[in-house]
């Protein structure tokens, strides 16, 4: 039968290693991004490799018309979406809150918190009509506990911490199950884009670590997505063996 996984951010790290762990099981994916560029190609890539369909939804989840209006005109024979994984989200800046950009704090907020909750109830209401679906918040330790400089960006994963306890209390009566997964430090392209393309001090979050890779959290998502449909994990933090929390790491020979 049929198993459709939308995934938001997938033209990048976590979102991009769902779509192929996803793929390899022969699910159908609906990619969302901005960079339209790069949706095409993971399509094309999907779909040549792995004999599966694709179908490309590029919208700004930060603009809620855009979220509600694509989601609504999904083709019909792709509503019947079993699970979403709700992951686009940023970093920008590092700052002290005081020094901090009230831009950037307006970006992940409407990214993060907003955007996530426009694309979490669109979905849902597809999901409540089958009385079945699994959502995937992507969360982080950065919402288990706040570091220095993380203020706007940990709250955010306060924020989705408590929607996501929230969306599994309200979404309980229609079977839906949600899951949060918190990983802690991952080389992807988050801290080149938290540190606005300086990518020596994107480089030296991971110095001397071994961090999670894309795969590994992708991984970890798949198993959430796979257990028997009266199991749920409601909540999984998931750090390298080098990192105990946010601000805690065993680092080697760091440079
Ligand atoms: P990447 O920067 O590699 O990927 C981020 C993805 O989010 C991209 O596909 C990007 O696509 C998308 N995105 C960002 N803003 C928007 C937007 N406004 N609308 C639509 N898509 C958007 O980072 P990660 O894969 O690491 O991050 C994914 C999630 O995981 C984020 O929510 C992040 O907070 C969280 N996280 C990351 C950790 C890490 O250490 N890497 C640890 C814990 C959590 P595009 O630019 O094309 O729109
Ligand atoms: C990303 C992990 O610790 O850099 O959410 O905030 S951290």
């Amino acid at each position: 039968m049929k198993k459709i996984v939308f995934i938001t951010g997938a033209t990048s790290g976590f979102g991009e290693a769902c779509a192929y762990k996803f793929a390899a099981d022969g699910y159908d994916i609906i990619i969302n991004g901005r960079r339209t560029d790069r949706l095409q190609v993971l399509a094309d890539e999907l779909e040549n490799k792995y004999n599966i369909a694709v179908l490309q939804l590029p919208f700004d989840v930060q603009n809620e018309n855009a979220v509600f209006e694509s989601i609504k005109n999904i083709p019909a024979d792709w509503q019947t979406i079993n699970v979403l994984i709700n992951n686009a989200g940023l970093a920008l800046g590092r700052d002290y809150f005081n020094e901090a950009d009230v831009s950037d704090w307006n970006t992940m907020i409407d990214t993060n918190v907003k955007g996530f909750l426009y694309v979490a109830k669109a979905v849902s209401q597809l999901m409540v009509k089958q009385s079945k679906g699994h959502i995937i918040n992507m969360g982080s330790i950065a919402g288990k506990e706040v570091y220095e400089k993380g203020n706007v960006y940990c709250a955010t994963k306060f924020a989705v911490d408590a929607l996501s306890q929230a969306m599994r209390i309200d979404l309980l009566r229609h079977n839906i199950k949600v899951t949060s997964i918190n990983p802690g430090a991952a080389e992807t392209e988050f801290s080149v884009v938290r540190f606005k393309g300086d990518e020596g001090t994107a480089k030296k979050i991971y110095d001397g670590l071994k961090p999670l890779s894309a795969e590994d959290v992708a991984e970890v998502i798949f198993y959430c997505a796979t257990l028997p449909p009266h199991v749920c994990i409601n909540d999984l933090s998931i750090t390298c063996l080098q990192q105990a929390n946010t601000i805690y790491f065993n680092r080697v020979n760091p440079a």
